[in-house]
């Protein structure tokens, strides 16, 4: 840059002095000259390639979008299916409409005959696992795993991780304590390992899906908390069948091929301590390397301007998943939950399938955007 600016300089007073007839400045300063024109043409090599790469990549873009128009067919909504209409062709549709196409489905009614669907709630709970130790986590914003400023600057904060008897986890949610917010939230197969008491009333895989993914789930959590608790936007590298038990969840959902529009930042990471004392602590975390995470919440309009592709340019899709539904939430699709007060869901992970190209044309996408600034 600084060399751009000389050389403007340098020409200016060359083409003044010039113009006075002043050859002699001239031979003074052929060195300098030259030496800025060779730096120009470096420069040039560097950069015109790049403008050049960069209207590449947005004519790719543009295609790329033009070319997903299909997505809009359901008019940003995701398509429903009845559960009554599951018989032993479904897996093989299921895998040939949805999964291979990467494509949300919502099951209406794909969980009420599970056992947990007609007695799952917090009384249930109260009464027959009141002693239980549970792992809870509290944050003092409801964001569990998310962005958020402190002394005016951003950080990614972690959530502080409690354990406490059940009916104590149920207290605090039926008291809704105004300086924190709980959630069961532990996406470690929770279901399986620390509730493997309530398999009694909800399978350890779905069939169906089981079948068209051909594997068992890698991991079956068990998801519980208060209406104030929020998902930040991520994606995840699983199939997910999203099963709500009790209350329900509104999910916003972006699909992957709009990526280049969903803005990405570097976050130092902070944990949040002694969050439900009157004033909590926030910590760094050891070794903890930065994490890149989605800087935007689709519900902060205010950002707009700030964001202006995030909020004109993604296609989002919103869908409410009620009691006894379920929701096929393909790999890497953006979703962000907010839920119901007490709502409770149990989610199956399937992992992504790595060979699939699909994985691959997404990882190449996630190159070209870190390579070109976005767009
Ligand atoms: O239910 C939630 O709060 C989040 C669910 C989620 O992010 C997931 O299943 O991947």
């Amino acid at each position: 840059m600084i060399e751009w600016i000389m050389i403007t300089f340098l020409y200016m007073i060359m083409i003044k002095n010039q113009n006075k007839g002043e050859k002699t400045w001239r031979k003074k300063n052929e060195q300098k000259i030259n030496n800025l024109k060779s730096k120009t043409k470096q420069y040039q090599a560097i950069f015109f390639p790049m403008i050049f790469s960069n209207n590449m990549f947005k004519n790719g873009l543009k295609v790329l979008y033009g070319e997903s128009d299909h997505l809009l067919y359901y008019n940003q909504t995701v398509p429903e299916f009845p559960a009554t209409d599951i018989d032993s062709k479904f897996p093989f549709q299921f895998f040939r409409k949805y999964v291979s196409r990467n494509y949300p489905l919502l099951i209406k009614g794909g969980a009420k005959d599970f056992p947990a669907v007609k007695k799952w709630n917090s009384q249930y709970f109260r009464k027959h696992y009141s002693e239980k130790r549970v792992t809870v986590t509290v944050t003092p914003n409801g964001y569990a795993d998310g962005v958020a400023s402190y002394e005016g600057k951003e950080y990614f904060f972690l959530p502080e991780e409690t354990e406490m008897e059940f009916k104590d986890f149920l207290n605090v949610l039926h008291e809704q304590p105004l300086n924190y917010v709980a959630y069961i939230q532990q996406q470690n197969s929770n279901l399986t390992t620390h509730f493997s008491e309530l398999l009694v009333d909800i399978e350890k895989e779905i069939d169906w899906a089981s079948e068209a993914f051909d594997k068992e789930p890698d991991a079956v959590n068990f998801w519980m908390g208060d209406g104030r608790a929020i998902t930040s936007m991520h994606k995840d590298p699983y199939e997910n069948i999203y099963c709500v038990i009790d209350g329900y969840k509104d999910f916003i959902l972006i699909p992957p091929l709009d990526l280049p529009y969903v803005p990405y930042k570097d976050y130092s990471v902070r944990q949040y301590q002694n969050v439900t004392t009157d004033s909590f602590d926030i910590a760094p975390v050891n070794n903890q390397e930065d994490i890149s995470w989605i800087a935007v919440d689709p519900l902060q309009y205010n950002l707009i301007r700030e964001y202006p592709d995030f909020f004109k340019k993604t296609r989002k899709f919103q869908v409410r998943v009620e009691k006894g539904d379920i929701l096929y939430l393909p790999s890497l699709w953006f979703h962000h939950v907010r839920q119901s007060h007490e709502c409770i869901a149990v989610n199956y992970w399937y992992d992504i399938e790595y060979s699939d190209p699909k994985y691959c044309y997404y990882q190449m996408l996630n190159e070209l955007c870190r390579k070109s600034d976005r767009v």
